[in-house]
């Protein structure tokens, strides 16, 4: 056995060609068959001295591989000529396509809100999930006893010490980090995902999202925050779009106010949507509470805000009509391709 025995195999193995499955056969059997090129040296190999197996043994090994792989090249390519009746090389054949998955109605939804919040000059600001006691209900004013501090309503993560660990009940804790970390004037946007501890219905789930608004600046007044929310809900839900505000409580704003928008179903008529009222609720909303600011280090005389808060689920079942919010996270693709073509970029 010499070195160049190997080579001449080596150089007619790159040589080879073979187009149809018929050729690729052929091929195996001269090269690997029982009579084969390869198969006749690793007969030699048997018989060589011992002192020379290591010297042949490896380029031999390497050699069949490399023989085997180039086969099952060829064996591929012209297996898909025949699939196709075509030459493997034909660039005019359709490319593989890849099926595109469609964006869920919750992320459509949130770009939509972020897109007019970002329009009016918000920045986008996104936080943790797992948050602690003081960003969450501390520095947002919730009295020591507050129910959403119970464990029915907030799902913790340890418990039992001066600053709790848990799941971020709502995304207002991004903003009490942005009044740590931004200087003012603040106008932010914070939309994210949120977890309460409440049994799963058509009205309720432990995982929503939400999108949370903050402004911070001299002079801020209800009426900024009503013309804001107005121009916000005729971005959303159309020109015509009226708002109506209702007053309301919550710990961390005072005055505070839910929102309605008149509904785009009936235009105010009454319909079933509405529950024959022409109004439909968005979000809630207020002035930023003193304590509030005050917790985080801003100057209540010189400064005041606005804050809001709506959930993403909730406006896009007003948008699409949607009846039950487990659909939003099923992942039904029947319900999902029902908004391919809602996207409007
Ligand atoms: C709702 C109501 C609201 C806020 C969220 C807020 C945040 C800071 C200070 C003051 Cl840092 N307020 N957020 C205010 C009013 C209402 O959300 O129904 N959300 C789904």
């Amino acid at each position: 056995m010499t070195n160049e025995q190997i080579q001449k195999v080596i150089d007619e193995l790159n040589a080879l060609k073979a187009n149809t499955l018929k050729q690729v056969e052929e091929a195996r059997v001269r090269f690997l068959g029982k009579k084969g090129e390869i198969t006749a040296l690793f007969e030699e190999f048997r018989s060589i001295a011992p002192e020379y197996k290591k010297q042949f043994g490896r380029p031999l090994n390497e050699l069949k591989q490399a023989a085997l792989a180039k086969i099952e090249e060829l064996r591929e390519v012209a297996g898909n000529e025949i699939a196709s009746g075509a030459p493997a090389d034909d660039l005019s054949l359709p490319g593989t396509s890849y099926e595109l998955g469609s964006r869920h109605p919750v992320s459509i939804v949130r770009q939509q809100i972020v897109d007019i919040f970002r329009k009016f000059g918000y920045d986008v600001a996104e936080g943790p999930e797992i948050e602690d006691d003081w960003h969450v209900f501390e520095a947002l004013n919730f009295p020591p006893n507050h129910p959403a501090r119970d464990m029915q309503d907030t799902f913790f993560v340890s418990a039992g010490h001066d600053n709790p660990i848990l799941l971020r009940t709502h995304t207002s804790s991004v903003q009490v980090r942005a009044m740590e970390n931004m200087q003012l004037p603040i106008r932010v946007i914070c939309p994210g995902r949120v977890f309460r501890n409440e049994a799963i219905s058509a009205r309720a789930h432990c995982i929503f999202h939400q999108v949370e608004g903050l402004y911070i600046d001299e002079n801020v007044t209800f009426a900024d925050l009503k013309q804001a929310i107005l121009l916000f809900a005729r971005e959303m839900f159309g020109a015509d779009a009226k708002i109506r505000m209702r007053p309301s409580f919550f710990p961390f704003t005072e005055p505070s106010s839910e929102v309605d928008v008149s509904c785009n179903i009936c235009h105010g008529k009454g319909c079933n949507i509405c529950k024959g009222t022409g109004w439909l609720e968005i979000l809630g909303c207020g002035m930023v509470d003193p304590n509030v600011l005050e917790a985080n280090g801003i100057d209540s005389k010189k400064y005041s805000g606005f804050a809001f808060g709506m959930g993403i689920e909730r406006i896009a079942m007003l948008k699409w009509q949607v009846n039950d919010l487990r659909h939003y996270f099923e992942n039904d693709l029947r319900f999902l391709h029902e908004f391919d073509s809602a996207l409007e970029v």
